[in-house]
């Protein structure tokens, strides 16, 4: 129910009214999105037959030629997993499209890929329809083919052409992803680029170059400590989410023989995830198809398995078996009541009356448990507010911090050394107004995180 019928109505019954919403709040499209965390990146194109990164848009089109093309398989390895979304380079620096356009002779068209017949993009947003991934494309705004990058209008115009393709030929579309290298010192009509994403895909979230999705600021997976989906842009505070955007080989979007040895191990991967998703960003993890059309054996067994490890890790959350009590609960009304913040619903939570900036919710285990993570989450339709906060365990009469953070947001991994205890808390210290805590979560870490490690 939209927030404001709820808390009307609540207010005619008599009942505790919802907290105000602390602007700026996340649109629908933007908490859609977070609530997804994990994406793909695939890197495909002229550079992928070539062994480098940029290439100058002069290689011969005739030299992109994958013997064994299928992206469904590429969508297949996504969803399995736990992907929720996939960008894919439509085109790139070099200016070579990967769908057959009618703006540049530099694109599929021109390649003896299936005799000039075949389309990457159609391919690849047909298999994200259908399996239920969300399908997003990047478009470089740098063109180092066209002509008329040299005349900045003559080429928003053809941008624009290529952007209307895109947005009207492949059904839905989830993110359109602007990237900013390259670009310094050339003059782009962004607006009307942006105009023309919302005409077309309303929903579809703009990124990086763009007011949506915000880059997290490196290649490295990692969203520092404090993370704010609110943050100043033109003089105003928005809300903007941070992704998190990193190949799994070190330093390479796009495939290279030989990469192989830069795969990220297993260690390295569980690192980004903690330090993306489990700061409250967004990871989008490239996987690059290699020069067959598929995404190569070795990375996809490392994604298995990163999956399969996080899986086990967050499969049993010890909170949900615990008696739950906190040190406020908004009017006393059932509707705010501690217990919300374990019943993974999305529309409950846990709050606390309005002045409270500080509180505690309490996990009673009935007897000594051992755990070392410790999830939490805030139910940021409301907007973020969390400053500081601390996980705290019983000692002696009081209690003693086992880890502590700043923000919360969507959400909040602690990794902490394993703790013996029965009961366990979460300590809200600092908050711009009235917490309102969605899920918190206690877990034992799959064995194989500390054998990855060793
Ligand atoms: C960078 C580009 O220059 C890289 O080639 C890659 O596309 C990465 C995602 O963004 O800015």
């Amino acid at each position: 129910m939209d927030l404001v019928i709820s808390t009307m109505l609540a207010a005619c019954l008599g009942a505790t009214p919802a907290p105000a919403p602390l602007p700026p709040l996340p649109t629908r499209q933007q908490l859609a999105w977070q609530q997804m965390e994990f994406g793909m990146f695939c890197h495909f194109g002229i550079n992928t037959f070539h062994n480098m990164e940029w290439t100058d848009g002069t290689k011969d089109p005739k030299t992109f030629n994958p013997s064994e093309c299928n992206p469904r398989q590429w969508v297949e390895v996504a969803k399995a997993a736990g992907m929720k979304y996939l960008v894919v380079t439509a085109k790139h620096h070099d200016g070579f499209a990967l769908y057959p356009t009618a703006y540049s002779d530099y694109s599929v068209k021109a390649s003896p890929w299936r005799d000039g017949q075949g389309d990457v993009v159609r391919e690849v947003a047909d298999a994200c329809h259908d399996l239920g991934v969300m399908f997003g494309f990047y478009l470089s705004p740098w063109d180092r083919h066209e002509p008329k990058y040299a005349d900045p209008s003559a080429y928003d115009e053809h941008f624009r052409n290529m952007l209307r393709e895109l947005l009207g030929n492949y059904g839905k579309v989830g993110v359109v992803w602007f990237d900013g290298a390259g670009t310094e010192g050339h003059v782009y009509d962004w607006d009307s680029y942006y105009a023309l994403i919302r005409e077309m895909q309303p929903d579809a979230l703009i990124a990086i170059c763009g007011p949506d999705i915000r880059w997290v600021g490196n290649e490295d997976g990692i969203a520092p400590d404090t993370l704010w989906n609110v943050q100043e842009r033109d003089g105003q505070q928005v809300w903007w989410p941070a992704e998190c955007d990193v190949p799994i080989r070190r330093g390479q979007w796009f495939y290279h023989t030989g990469g192989e040895r830069r795969l990220r191990s297993l260690a390295e991967l569980l690192e980004i995830f903690y330090r993306s998703i489990g700061h409250g960003a967004v990871l989008l993890l490239n996987i690059s198809p290699d020069r067959r059309g598929l995404l190569p054996e070795a990375d996809v067994a490392r994604l298995m398995e990163l999956n399969a490890v996080i899986t086990e890790t967050f499969r049993h959350n010890l909170a949900q078996s615990a008696n739950v009590t906190a040190s406020n609960t908004r009017g006393g009304a059932a509707a705010f009541a501690p217990v919300r913040a374990i019943e993974g619903r999305p529309d409950a939570y846990w709050a606390t009356d309005d002045d409270i900036t500080e509180a505690w919710i309490e996990l009673d285990f009935g007897e000594a448990r051992t755990f070392d993570r410790f999830v939490a989450r805030e139910h940021i339709a409301l907007g973020q507010r969390v400053i500081a906060h601390r996980i705290e365990v019983p000692d002696g009469d009081g209690w003693k911090t086992v880890s502590d953070g700043t923000t919360i947001g969507y959400n909040r991994i602690h990794r902490f050394p394993e703790t013996t205890a029965r009961r366990v808390r979460l300590h809200i210290t600092q908050s711009r107004a009235c917490p309102a805590i969605q899920a918190i979560g206690v877990y034992k870490s799959s064995p194989r995180e500390a054998a990855a490690t060793e």
